[in-house]
């Protein structure tokens, strides 16, 4: 496949991004990437190519755009098929990635990206408490899905190490500006020893932003989480 049939619309701080980036990197496909400045404006190719939603990640194969993280490593995971699977070949393995991978959008990320919004010490507080709660059950499910091995998907990085690591980079972030361990020998001992060995594949290391580089990044959301609530109250 030639270079110039992949393209990737991109930003360097979003842990979306990252699992395509990843999915990508496991099936060794060449492919060029497009940096967005979301928070700024949009390039013309990321409003046409996802309309609907106006998200980076966008991949673009043959001129047919790819949106949805999650539904974009699948497609690469069907498409490149010559590479190590991604998603388990076990039907019922894979619709319990499928399941896991939808609690970590849903009851991961929502107070995650809340935290990092947060405006008041409160609400960080609130954030941090259902974030903690929300790693429980995924440490329970981390000694299910992997079967006493070193991944999620077994031997190698899979479909629910490429969801829920991709978020890495941010937990860092959380736990150095608020003071805390979030992954922990008490609670989470295992997703612990995970993220070391995850952050340290040869598909992800180079992708994991530097902690202070993305904390930096993360003091401008506050204020961007203030335009974005202004907005919404003058659609409705
Ligand atoms: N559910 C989407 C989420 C993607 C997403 O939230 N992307 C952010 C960057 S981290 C974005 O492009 N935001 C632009 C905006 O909200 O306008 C996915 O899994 O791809």
């Amino acid at each position: 496949m030639a270079k110039s049939d992949v393209k990737l619309l991109g930003a360097w701080t979003s842990p979306f991004v990252m699992r395509a980036r990843i999915a990508l990197n496991i099936k060794s496909v060449d492919y060029e990437y497009q940096e967005e400045n979301w928070l700024v404006s949009k390039s013309e190719l990321l409003l046409k190519s996802n309309p609907i939603h106006k998200k980076v990640p966008v991949l673009i194969h043959a001129d047919n755009p790819i949106c949805e993280s999650l539904i974009i490593v699948q497609y690469i995971d069907e498409v490149w098929s010559s590479g190590p699977s991604i998603l388990p070949s076990d039907p019922y393995d894979r619709a319990t990635s499928r399941f896991w991978s939808a609690y970590i959008d849903d009851k991961w990320f929502p107070p995650m990206i809340a935290f990092l919004f947060a405006q008041e010490e409160d609400a960080k507080k609130a954030a941090i408490a259902q974030m903690e709660e929300s790693l429980v059950p995924l440490e329970e499910a981390f000694g299910k899905c992997s079967k006493g091995k070193a991944f999620f998907g077994g031997d190698r990085i899979g479909f629910l190490d490429i969801a829920f690591g991709c978020f890495l980079g941010w937990l860092r972030v959380i736990e150095k500006v608020g003071g805390i361990e979030l992954l922990n020998e008490t609670k989470t001992p295992s997703l612990l020893k995970w993220a070391e060995r995850f952050s340290s594949d040869t598909a992800v290391k180079e992708l994991i932003p530097d902690t202070d580089k993305l904390a930096e990044f993360g003091k401008a959301l506050p204020e961007f989480g203030k335009a974005l609530q202004a907005k919404m109250r003058a659609n409705n």
